[in-house]
């Protein structure tokens, strides 16, 4: 895996499930560095089906693929990570449910499997540092459709987010990042960002990564 910049999302509140391997595949060509599948009110069986076609692209590509919520499916399937937020309770849990999973050992692309933690402001990020977490998102930094009525947190403590926490984990910034946000967002100090809907809803998705890939 290289230095992780640019970290892309698949949300089935986007694309549906009959496009996901096409826009995966476009988001892949056009350089994300970390794949997440997310499917909020999708069940368990169709988050697994949807799961099982793209981690083989992942694979292809050397990307790591993150499953949103539910360990020990993440751990079942061979994903490379999982996402929990902060209602998911606590790092220990997760790894419980993990071990409720059977993991084939030899498939991962990443050495360890990554659990990640959304984090919503300064003190959330350092104590998802403390208790061990592989990597946050942290936001969201603008309002966001594809959070809705979560509030943004806004610029000014990414610098020293970046100071503290993103100097010894990977720390993504998230919510609400486009093309025209961006340039404000790097100024702050933000290095590794996520973007979801400027990405899945754009007209061509492979070169709307790349050009926002180009700009890290
Ligand atoms: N998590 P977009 S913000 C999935 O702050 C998610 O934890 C957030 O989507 C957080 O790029 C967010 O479309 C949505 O704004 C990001």
């Amino acid at each position: 895996m290289s230095d992780p910049l640019l970290y892309c999302i698949l949300d089935l509140g986007y694309t549906p499930e009959e496009r996901s391997e096409s826009v995966t595949t476009s988001l892949l060509a056009g350089g994300a560095d970390i794949l997440q599948l997310r499917a909020k009110n999708h069940g368990l069986a169709t988050i697994r089906r949807v799961a099982e076609k793209l981690l083989p692209l992942c694979r292809a590509a050397g990307v790591p693929f993150i499953l949103n919520d539910h360990p020990t499916l993440a751990a079942e399937i061979g994903a490379d990570g999982v996402h929990i937020g902060q209602d998911d309770g606590s790092l220990a849990e997760a790894k419980l449910l993990l071990d409720r999973g059977i993991r084939p050992p030899s498939s991962s692309v990443s050495p360890k499997f990554l659990i990640g933690r959304s984090t919503h402001s300064l003190a959330q990020a350092r104590a998802a540092l403390a208790e061990g977490f592989d990597y946050i998102g942290f936001g969201p930094l603008f309002p966001t459709p594809t959070k809705a009525g979560r509030p943004a947190i806004g610029l000014g403590e990414i610098a020293i987010m970046e100071n503290e926490v993103g100097s010894k984990i990977p720390a993504f910034c998230i919510g609400g990042i486009t093309p025209a946000t961006l340039p404000q967002i790097l100024s702050a100090g933000a290095r590794r960002i996520v973007v979801v809907s400027a990405l899945l809803q754009a007209p061509d998705v492979e070169s709307a990564t790349r050009e926002i890939k180009a700009a890290l």
